[in-house]
């Protein structure tokens, strides 16, 4: 297993590698090239550059997340030829520069959506919330103007600025969009994309829907262990994989993420995860609430020790990293991706799996 730490790039994480490095155990960090919008090619000179950044600093720079995929590839539509073949070109790229593993998602129109992006906790900090009844029946474009009031100045992944405004065009493309459209088109990209994926020696990793369910009436496909069968069947390869986040999938209580984790991580289809833990703070189901929680078990509705057991169990070998942290000490900053309270679930998650290790008589 390798220790790795969320950064959005240069003049786009607040974060800086000096500090990353200084979190122990953290082997890597997890970038992108943030200005290059969806669907455009990204350079090698760029990439080789980030990558030199990085390496300066003492880390490696082995995944990528997120090279996004164009809305146009998702919407089925004439032009998403043009946008894989320049996918394509980025993994050959990012191959070159030796990258292993490129996480993704198949989200309509959004990445992760959340009600409220600073909400208080009794004991003061700020975490992501969640609550169904801002997103059922809300203008999405109102929505979209609230949310970026809310960033601290961050433009989130999915919600840019210039984004918005062809936010309303994007809705009435996906209207009455059937789900098995949205499949097909998933599997028309994953078809074209995973030989170049493969002959680079990069693994696709998708990451799950979040929260895995629809909003905005917008499909949302990969939600539970029945979906993620059906994606890794759609092309046999190891390079067609899974990024398993435990939070995105754990907002839903039915999904059970160690068996998720047994199950498709025995099949060698886990090579990047993402492990945090999520609060439901409302029963499942009309009404809807939940918060990305502080990492402990003890702090949210996920066992957390069951899940990096069932990473032991499988001798996971592949990438993982803390996922949406708390606002605490003060920090203000990108959100979600505070520096503090992600280095403490680094922390948290290198203890667990040191003990489970040991536990087996094994290295940790
Ligand atoms: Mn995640």
């Amino acid at each position: 297993m390798k220790m790795v730490f969320r950064w959005f790039g240069e003049g786009f994480d607040p974060v800086p590698l000096e500090y990353i490095r200084q979190i122990p155990g953290v082997s890597g960090v997890v970038p992108m090239l943030s200005d290059i919008p969806a669907g455009d090619v990204w350079p090698l000179e760029r990439i080789l550059a980030m990558k030199r950044r990085v390496e300066a600093h003492g880390l490696a720079m082995e995944v990528i997340e997120s090279v996004n995929v164009h809305e146009d590839i998702k919407l089925g539509l004439p032009d998403r030829d043009q946008y894989i073949s320049n996918y394509i070109a980025t993994l050959e790229n990012l191959g070159k520069a030796g990258v292993k593993v490129v996480c993704y998602n198949f989200m309509p129109v959004f990445d992760w959506v959340r009600t409220d992006l600073s909400h208080t906790l009794d004991d003061g900090s700020k975490v992501l919330y969640y609550d169904s009844a801002f997103v059922d029946g809300v203008d999405p474009e109102a929505f979209a103007k609230r949310f970026n009031a809310g960033s601290n100045g961050f433009s989130l992944p999915g919600w840019e600025p210039e984004r918005l405004e062809t936010l309303r065009r994007l809705f009435e493309q996906y209207k009455g969009m059937p789900e098995e459209e949205l499949w097909r088109n998933l599997e028309y990209f994953l078809k074209a994309v995973i030989p170049a994926a493969e002959r680079a020696g990069i693994k696709m990793a998708i990451h799950p829907d979040d929260p895995p369910w629809s909003v905005f009436g917008l499909l949302r496909i990969i939600k539970n262990e029945e979906s993620l069968e059906r994606l890794v069947g759609l092309v046999n390869s190891p390079s067609n994989g899974i990024a398993l986040c435990s939070g995105a999938l754990g907002a839903d209580a039915r999904n059970d993420i160690p068996s998720i984790v047994r199950r498709f991580g025995g099949m060698g289809r886990i090579p990047f995860a993402h492990v945090r833990n999520v609060m439901h703070t409302s029963g499942q189901g009309s009404h809807t609430t939940f918060y990305d929680a502080q990492h402990l078990s003890s702090m949210g509705s996920l066992d957390m020790y069951e899940i990096m057991r069932a990473y032991s169990d499988i001798d996971f070998e592949g990438y993982i990293r803390p996922d949406h942290g708390r606002m605490i000490w003060g920090e203000s900053g990108r959100p979600g991706y505070g520096f503090y309270d992600r280095a403490l679930g680094v922390s948290y998650l290198l203890g667990l799996w040191e003990a489970l290790r040991k536990g087996k008589g094994m290295r940790a």
